[in-house]
């Protein structure tokens, strides 16, 4: 059964029949139970009945004949199908190649056109005073392209007059030469395997026919979508939005022009809310949704903007409203995917960014020129932020510093230069530091001053005698500081002085022997030396009176920026 033909009727209008390949329509009237007209012969047969009866001794065959039926006034030239069944059919249409237009106005469809030969309507009135005046079988036949033929017929066809605009007033009943070959579909529907369709419920996926059986394929086309069984216009969804001119599927919501109204469909019923655009914001429709978009350098809904935060330090997202300590995405100048950082904001005013921790062994801090450039350790404990973001960060603005410490009795003490940057890797990442201030007794920090930073790999100390940070066991702002050998020359002139002085100042925690008759340091700070460091001049030191052990083995120490 292959090939067979479907057509979906739309409703009331059976002449409207849809279906793409349709090579012959025609639909016949005959009528029934003509025997008392027997006696009663008019001048002109009333249809093709009585033109079969008439010519059934000489000749029968098919062709155009003139009938005048009942009430109306002139006789007219109709078709008699004399070769379908018993014959006597009257043809009131027929389609053949598509050679005669049928999209015509109803005045056309009222009088009738075409050619009777071939295609043809024979007019709203000849068929309302045809259907008038006896009882009529309508037959409707079609062919497929396959060539394959099948009727259906109403036992009772009659049309109401031109007042009535020719309404079917009776069809009877219905009967179908093959059941198989012929499916209606219901009103709004058509039968269709390649074509998809949507529901009220869900009306952005459009549900495609062939997941449906082969008896379930009438689709709700165009603007109609099936809620409950039932085709449906879409105006007739309940979640229809007639500005939008769509139905909204559930959960999804719709705002107007102007944003000022949002309706959200849940669970089957349109929702309205007031809806209004932030100061900073645009009602715009971007990718398919209006919404109020926050302006340029705003963030939010659009409802509520605030200005959009790209902080380039701490300070920045202190001032945004980050007032916890933790570890935070900065953009300093040059590193526009961010860096993660430890924002220190709980204490000295908030707003430090962190760029050195100590408070445990837990990192090694005796590592090479790439660790100290690109940072090490855990942001949240122990680290080096890098020197690369060290600079880029004091070069964008100007920057204070301030270093935390804790002595090696837990007391508290700081240090802080009113100004404080490092030159890039090409000039070595050199100190700059300003005015000192503190509690600590003394500036340890200004002797480093235009001094370039050395890592054990790196000897920028500008001292020939020694590799200071392999001395120091760290990386600093180390340079020629103290040698004792030079300094006893230059005062004393006592071949004595440094053997005895050397050991008997051991306390220094600065100093490292060289050999057994000297020693020297190459800065009065090194923070960046060994935890717990015993070795002599390995220890993290800030050389003070002030300090316990003379500043030796600090027990904590940071050391971060804030803008001035
Ligand atoms: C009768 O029909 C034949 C064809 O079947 C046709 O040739 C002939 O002209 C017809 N006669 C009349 C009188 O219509
Ligand atoms: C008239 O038509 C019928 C059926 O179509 C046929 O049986 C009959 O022979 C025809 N009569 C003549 C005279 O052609
Ligand atoms: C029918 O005719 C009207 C006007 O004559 C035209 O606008 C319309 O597009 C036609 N429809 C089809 C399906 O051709
Ligand atoms: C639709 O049905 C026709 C006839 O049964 C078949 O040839 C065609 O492949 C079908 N199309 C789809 C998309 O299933
Ligand atoms: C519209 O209202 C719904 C429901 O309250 C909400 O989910 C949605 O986000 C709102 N749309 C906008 C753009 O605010
Ligand atoms: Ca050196």
């Amino acid at each position: 059964m292959e090939n067979f033909f479907k057509v979906c009727l739309t409703v009331l209008t059976i002449w409207n029949l849809f279906g793409t390949e349709m090579v012959i329509v025609s639909a016949e009237v005959r009528s029934s139970g003509s025997s008392y007209f027997v006696f009663q012969q008019p001048a002109y047969p009333r249809d093709c009945k009585e033109v079969s009866n008439a010519c059934s001794s000489t000749n029968n065959t098919s062709g155009v004949y003139l009938i005048k039926p009942d009430g109306h006034p002139e006789p007219f030239e109709a078709y008699c199908d004399n070769d379908l069944d018993t014959g006597g059919w009257t043809v009131l249409q027929r389609r053949r190649l598509d050679s005669v237009k049928f999209n015509r106005s109803l005045k056309d469809f009222r009088n009738g056109f075409g050619f009777l030969g071939s295609e043809f309507w024979i007019g709203n009135e000849k068929i309302a005073v045809l259907t008038n005046q006896k009882r009529y079988q309508l037959r409707m036949d079609f062919q497929n392209v396959a060539g394959e033929t099948y009727y259906v017929t109403y036992d009772d066809f009659r049309i109401s007059d031109e007042w009535g605009k020719y309404y079917i007033s009776s069809l009877g009943k219905f009967l179908i030469s093959d059941e198989l070959k012929i499916e209606w579909c219901p009103g709004n529907e058509i039968f269709s395997n390649e074509t998809c369709e949507r529901t009220c419920e869900d009306p952005d996926t459009c549900i495609s026919a062939t997941s449906r059986t082969e008896s379930e394929q009438c689709v709700c086309v165009g603007d109609y979508l099936r809620e409950q069984g039932q085709c449906i216009p879409l105006n007739q969804c309940n979640c229809f939005v007639a500005d939008k001119g769509s139905v909204l599927g559930e959960g999804k919501f719709y705002i107007n022009s102007r944003c000022t109204r949002n309706s959200t469909c849940r669970n089957n019923r349109l929702i309205y809310e007031s809806y209004q655009c932030s100061d900073d914001a645009t009602c715009d429709e971007r990718n398919d949704v209006r919404k109020c978009y926050c302006n340029d350098g705003y963030e939010g809904n659009g409802v509520t903007c605030t200005r959009e935060v790209i902080p380039k330090d701490c300070y920045e997202l202190y001032v945004s409203g980050t007032l916890s300590d933790g570890v935070y995405t900065i953009y300093p100048d040059g590193w526009p995917s961010g860096i993660q950082v430890y924002c220190e904001m709980e204490s000295n005013g908030g707003g430090w960014t962190v760029f050195q921790r100590r408070s445990s062994a837990s990192v090694d801090f005796y590592l090479g020129w790439l660790d100290y450039k690109n940072g090490f350790g855990n942001k949240n404990q122990d680290h080096w932020l890098g020197n690369k973001y060290i600079h880029s960060m004091t070069n964008q603005k100007t920057y204070q510093l301030r270093i935390d410490l804790r002595d090696s009795a837990s007391s508290s003490y700081y240090a802080v230069y009113s100004t404080f940057s490092i030159t890039d890797e090409a000039d070595k990442y050199r100190l700059s530091v300003g005015s000192h201030s503190g509690n600590t007794g003394y500036d340890r920090l200004s002797g480093s001053n235009n001094k370039q930073f050395s890592t054990k790999d790196q000897d920028n100390d500008g001292w020939s005698s020694y590799n200071c940070a392999e001395r120091h066991r760290g990386a600093w702002w180390f340079y020629n500081d103290w040698d004792c050998r030079r300094y006893y020359y230059y005062y004393y002139h006592s071949a004595s002085y440094c053997p005895s002085t050397c050991p008997s100042h051991s306390h220094y925690c600065m100093l490292f022997p060289d050999g057994s008759d000297n020693c020297a340091y190459c800065a009065l700070s090194h923070l960046n030396g060994d935890y717990d460091g015993s070795t002599r001049g390995t220890q993290m030191f800030w050389d003070s009176y002030s300090l316990n052990s003379y500043g030796c083995n600090l027990q904590y120490t940071d050391m971060k920026i804030r803008p001035v």
